[in-house]
């Protein structure tokens, strides 16, 4: 369908054509079209990489880690999906961190990342994740890159302008796609009834200086449009942060069309300084509603999920002068901060132009009361009143815009698939480059701080057509390397990604390489189950559970020889890793598990639930090459009929019980025979 299309853009090369329709129209081969300059990106066997590129893995609900310049994959980090990988989401202790108000949801559609900042710039600490689909965000630390926690946002219907953050980390925050009515009203309401039953909602997440741990500090209720993305203000605008919205038609059907019928949409500008003043003087009303957070433990290597039952709401009716409408051509998608925070661009993605508007006009705008009436009980800027200007003919389907620190912007274009640079000073159109094929977002290292570190630029594209060897169906979605030291931007690289891609922050390695947890301490394992040495490993039985307390270190599990569990046991294998050595986790696996292998870190303690479901002998064995006689880390397990009286016996290395007679007939064959 793709391609097919492609050729049909070819063929009628209507740019019309292409922006109504929102597909990508790109009437070139790219395999003549552009060549990377190798020497740029290479970075030597056994060379590091000058930053991680966290990128999102939209639909597949995980965060992938790249090195840049050289595209290297490092990791995939687990964050609102399952992942047999590591075990997370299977294990016992990860359960829980994958709990919402709808119960165990092992998915999402993450799309944007935000990375923890002191002062305007990265300081290392965290990278947040937004759940696009069961709104949530979740919390990944930067020493482990595991997921440390994932909060759920009640009010909300689709978290997609989220999780961007706030100059020092005070907040990140989850404004909703989806307009619904409110979790504590009857939502059995005619769809048809939009405009006067659904609500808008923007969470403020206060994050813990300390901890980094998340809680919903108040939410804004607000008109019942659909927000997109969003920034906060920083420097001279800090205390402010921007929200784009479309389908200010509050349309409810074949959005389509009836969400672009209007001349322009807003862009909702907050004073979230001037909304905590209203909270604490009383104004926030207490709403009942039910949201999970999760978090986990390193201590205990144990997730706990906690379901909360109330939020503090503000009503803008209440709450004078805490935000502004600035109305922006045609459904905005990307509303972004230059590093002054005095710039704030603003794509419609139908648009001809790109209006950026200024943080002081506004404000003279505000004190002036350059007003252009009220939208839905909220002030609406005159546009002119907090105009900079528009960057002409930019380019088609304006989506995303990232910075460089050196007064320039690049704008990422949907339909005409380039990246254009321009000036923020006199916007004037400085260079424009091809991308391979259909960009979403891009992103410079630094690009959404105050400092950025400017000379690469990464493009992530949601097609690639001709660009890579094909792979049935469906053909991989991919990153693009640029170099922007120069004048001219210079495609370097093209790297496959993992998921469909949104938006990413790059990092300098420094700020994170040599914090790297290599090891958990067993001494500091509080898990209820740890065995802190081999002779703690023990079988015992509670009813029908059976729980084993393992330890595994190179190149044997103990224990490795268990008896006396009977069919319809659920048996908890309690493995710790007593390994204190950097990079050798154990893994452990059972025939017949229905769920995952688990990955145990040195010092850690995973337990996985498996049922004995009929009689026999059932290896388990480690699953991560560990050692040169890793094949030989294993053991078995030996179920038995119910009314059996196989004891419970386990061993290491002996053979236990002494083998009689009677045990060394099967206890499934008729005696006699
Ligand atoms: Cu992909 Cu940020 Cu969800 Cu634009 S959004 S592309
Ligand atoms: Cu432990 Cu392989």
């Amino acid at each position: 369908m793709k391609s097919d299309y492609f050729k049909t853009c070819m063929v009628l090369m209507v740019t019309s054509a292409c922006l109504v329709s929102m597909q990508s129209c790109k009437p070139k081969t790219a395999q003549s079209a552009a060549r990377g300059d190798a020497t740029k990106s290479f970075v030597a066997p056994g060379k590091y990489d000058e930053f991680y590129n966290i990128v999102s893995g939209g639909f597949n609900g995980q965060v992938a880690v790249y090195g840049i310049p050289s595209g290297r994959l490092f990791r995939i980090i687990p964050v609102f999906s399952q992942s047999p990988e590591s075990g997370y989401g299977f294990s016992e202790e990860t359960k829980p961190m994958l709990n919402t108000s709808h119960g165990f949801v092992p998915w999402d559609d993450q799309h944007h990342i935000a990375l923890s900042q002191t002062k305007g710039q990265h300081d290392g600490r965290w990278a947040f994740a937004n759940g696009n689909n069961t709104p949530r965000i979740a919390r990944i630390d930067l020493t482990t890159f595991r997921t440390s926690e994932i909060l759920e946002i009640p009010n909300s219907a689709g978290n997609h302008a989220s999780p961007f953050i706030t100059e020092n980390s005070e907040y990140v925050v989850a404004a909703t796609r989806f307009s619904v009515p409110l979790d504590d009203q009857n939502g059995d309401v005619p769809i048809n009834t939009y405009k006067q039953n659904f609500k808008g909602s923007i969470s403020f997440v206060s994050v813990n200086p300390t901890s980094g741990e998340m809680n919903i500090a108040f939410q804004i209720r607000t008109p019942g449009v659909n927000f997109d993305l969003s920034r906060a203000g920083k420097g001279k605008s800090h205390g402010w942060f921007f929200f784009s919205c479309y389908n200010s038609e509050k349309a409810n059907t074949l959005l389509e069309v009836n969400a672009s019928a209007k001349d322009k949409d807003f862009v909702l500008a907050v004073n979230w300084k001037k909304a905590e003043e209203y909270v604490k003087a009383g104004k926030a009303k207490k709403q009942a509603v039910k949201y999970a957070h999760n978090i986990y433990n390193e201590k205990t290597h144990t997730a706990s999920s906690t379901i909360q039952t109330e939020v503090v709401v503000l009503d803008p009716a209440d709450c004078p002068d805490m935000m502004y409408m600035i109305p922006c051509p045609k459904s905005p998608h990307g509303t972004d901060v230059d590093p002054t925070g005095e710039y704030i661009v603003a794509s419609g993605k139908l648009a001809a132009s790109i209006p950026v508007f200024s943080f002081t006009k506004l404000q003279k705008a505000i004190a002036d009361r350059a007003f252009d009436g009220v939208y839905d009980g909220i002030t609406v800027i005159k546009y002119e009143a907090a105009l900079h200007g528009e960057v002409v003919k930019p380019g088609l389907g304006p989506l995303h815009t990232e910075f460089d620190g050196k007064g320039n912007a690049y704008t990422s274009m949907f339909v005409s698939s380039e990246i254009v640079k321009w000036r923020l000073s006199d916007l004037e159109v400085l260079d424009r480059v091809d991308t391979y094929y259909a960009i979403g977002h891009l992103s410079v290292p630094g690009g959404p701080t105050a400092k950025p570190h400017g000379k690469y630029m990464i493009a992530y594209n949601k097609m690639t057509k001709d660009r890579y060897l094909p792979t049935g169906p469906e053909l991989t979605q991919s990153a693009q390397l640029y170099d922007i030291s120069g004048e001219k931007m210079k495609l370097i690289l093209d790297f496959p990604t993992t998921g469909e891609p949104h938006y990413a922050e790059a990092i300098p390695a420094a700020l994170i390489q040599d914090k790297q947890m290599k090891i958990f301490k067993i001494e500091e394992n509080t898990h209820a189950y740890v065995s802190k040495g081999e002779g703690q490993a023990k079988v015992e039985r509670n009813g029908n559970q059976v729980h084993v307390w393992m330890t595994a270190i190179r190149s044997h599990l103990t224990p490795d020889n268990i008896e006396g569990v009977i069919v319809g046991d659920e048996v908890y294998f309690h493995v710790t890793n007593l390994e204190q050595d950097w990079d050798v986790p154990h893994g452990f696996a059972i025939k017949g598990a229905n769920n995952a292998e688990i990955l145990i870190m040195p010092g850690e303690t995973q337990s996985l639930k498996w049922v004995a479901d009929r009689t026999g002998i059932f290896p388990f064995y480690c699953t991560d090459f560990c050692s040169a006689l890793h094949q030989e880390m294993s053991g078995y397990l030996r179920v038995s009929p119910v009314g059996s009286t196989v004891a419970l016996h386990f061993s290491t290395g002996t053979n236990k019980p002494v083998v009689s007679a009677d045990s060394v007939k099967p206890s499934g064959s008729a005696s006699g025979n």
